[in-house]
């Protein structure tokens, strides 16, 4: 397997709003990340993805843009920019940014142009339709409720917006709209940026004819999701490496909702024809019920280890993983698969991270799950921000199927902003992370779990992610070596080897309170091995493991 530099990096992924405010306008901005390069760096990690920057009226909190060439004004200046990309370099530290190219905002100036006039010459930058007997084009919802078509009185047509109505979806399949595209990225690079992270690139070719979609559960539009995966996303994608990627010596990890293994092994194939890296959904998207994501369900651990082992087992040698539970999409991994009470918050956020961060491919941490930050106490819809939790409150309240107090439950388990509130730096108001009132509440444990008192006690989760990335600069097995999954049935242990050359790794991992019984494999003697990690102040016990314990054994012939 070729040795590459993105493939032992691990990447840390800043949402700005929320990571640091410099001015006091309770607004993250790019000062406030330059601020903080120095504790990241303590962190070791080796790349920051940071998500969209770009001018934007935040219907979505900027994956909504509305000029790709200059920052949002909240988040400071392009001098700003430039000093942040500079000082991150000088620390060894490299930058990706956040491309969201399957919509811009209703507000970019080509989508204020192709609305105008049915002869515009940007009107096939877009996806426009006329009204089939008066209505939509087709049955297809939008990822953020309700349909994915809003109709334009101005020409009396309908736009598609797979997200929000101020998302319109590109015309990918213009080739103006495409060179567009890569001469943006490509002002981009030779600026000096390092890669880039493809905001859900697996869109970008919508189906031929654009046909219904399967019905969702409980609603009457079409799966937008349907719309993944399209006939010509590779050839878009090969085109964009010819042109634009494979000119730079950058990284690459595209977002693709709905990818199988068989199209990551062509969107990330080994060859480099496309992008390095995918972030697929499958593990993610297990916890749900007959109402998809809003519901209370939790993990169930041997389905859970059966498809994350798939990953690591087909992707081997021919393509290459990304591996990781947390983004600004997904609410806190240490509420979701762990268990934030005060007797195990520590213990399960080191062992969410030992399993995630032993595994083979490229690790991502978000903001806070190094601290072991949780979800947030929402106590009413009006303390979410985010259109997507906003607009499901509404949808499903409308359809009466829950009781409110059910609806807020589920909602406020899974909704975004759990990973969104701010940064907890340290105990004074507002976590240090604002002198000004924070644009989303701080979460009220912030005098219990902040940056600072983590900095100083040897045993915080975020020293234990500090060894833990260690561990994958001093032994190339963790990036390398091969993964074999271990007690596959068992419904409480994840365990798993690695082997490279003459090199073995043994991870136990245990997913419950309770104390549980594991099996140690023939030809892994722990008498003879090194104890890598251990999330536990006392001596391992052989075939026994405490509540949610963690542990790595290393032998070398
Ligand atoms: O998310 C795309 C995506 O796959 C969504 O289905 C995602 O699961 C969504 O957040 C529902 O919970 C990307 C970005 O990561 C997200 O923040 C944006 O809102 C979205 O694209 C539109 O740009
Ligand atoms: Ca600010």
């Amino acid at each position: 397997m070729a040795k590459q530099w993105w493939k032992e990096s691990v990447v840390y992924q800043i949402y700005p709003r929320s990571f640091c405010d410099s001015n006091g306008d309770g607004i993250g901005d790019l000062n406030g990340v330059t601020g903080k390069l120095d504790y990241l760096k303590e962190l070791g990690i080796d790349v920051i993805w940071l998500s969209p920057v770009y001018r934007s009226p935040n219907d979505d909190n900027g994956y909504d843009i509305s000029d790709y060439e200059d920052i949002m004004e909240e988040f400071g200046t392009m001098e700003d920019f430039d000093r942040m990309l500079a000082a991150a370099h000088e620390r060894g530290i490299k930058i990706v940014m956040d491309l969201v190219v399957n919509h811009t905002s209703d507000e970019h100036q080509w989508f204020v142009e192709s609305r105008s006039s049915l002869d515009n010459p940007k009107r096939d930058y877009y996806i426009w339709r006329e009204p089939v007997d008066g209505h939509e084009p087709n049955n297809l919802g939008s990822c953020f409720s309700g349909s994915a078509w809003e109709f334009d009185e101005t020409t009396g047509m309908y736009y598609l917006h797979c997200f929000s109505k101020k998302q319109p979806d590109l015309n990918w399949e213009n080739e103006t709209v495409r060179q567009e595209v890569f001469d943006m990225m490509t002002r981009w690079c030779e600026k000096g940026i390092d890669g880039f992270r493809m905001d859900v690139i697996s869109m970008i070719s919508k189906p031929e004819g654009l046909p219904d979609g399967p019905l969702m559960e409980n609603s009457i539009y079409g799966e937008p999701m349907s719309v993944c995966n399209g006939p010509h996303v590779h050839e878009y994608l090969r085109e964009m490496n010819q042109k634009v990627l494979s000119k730079y010596d950058i990284m690459t990890v595209g977002e693709c909702a709905g990818v199988t293994i068989d199209e990551a092994k062509k969107y990330a194939n080994a060859e480099g024809t496309e992008l390095n890296m995918v972030f697929q959904f499958e593990h993610v998207g297990l916890d749900v019920d007959g109402n998809g994501k809003w519901c209370d369900k939790k993990f169930d651990l041997p389905q859970l280890k059966k498809v994350l082992s798939k990953w690591q087992n087909e992707l081997y040698e021919v393509a290459w993983n990304s591996i990781y539970f947390c983004n600004h999409d997904q609410p806190r991994i240490v509420s979701r698969l762990g268990n934030d009470s005060d007797e195990f918050r520590v213990r399960s956020a080191k062992c969410i991270g030992t399993m995630i961060h032993m595994m083979q491919g490229t690790p991502y941490v978000y903001q806070g799950e190094e601290l072991g930050m949780t979800n947030q106490q929402f106590n009413s819809v009006d303390d979410f921000d985010d259109i997507e939790a906003i607009n499901a409150y509404h949808e499903l309240k409308e359809m009466n199927i829950f009781s409110e107090e059910e609806l807020m439950a589920r909602i406020c388990y899974k909704n975004r902003d759990n990973a969104r509130t701010p940064m907890q730096w340290d105990d004074s108001a507002n976590a240090g992370f604002t002198t000004g009132e924070p644009w989303l509440a701080v979460n009220q444990n912030y005098t219990k779990i902040n940056a600072k008192d983590e900095l100083a006690d040897a045993d915080s989760v975020f020293h234990y992610y500090q060894k833990l990335i260690a561990l994958r600069k001093s032994h190339d097995i963790i990036v390398y070596g091969k993964y074999d999954l271990l007690m596959p049935e068992d419904a409480h242990i994840f365990a798993y080897t690695r082997t490279y050359g003459d090199e073995k790794l043994l991870v136990v991992c245990n997913f419950s309170e309770e104390p549980q019984k594991f099996v140690v494999p023939e030809g892994y003697d722990l008498e003879k091995a090194e104890l890598l990690i251990h999330n536990m102040d006392k001596a391992v016990q052989d075939g026994m493991a405490d509540g949610f314990e963690a542990m790595a054994w290393y032998w070398k012939k």
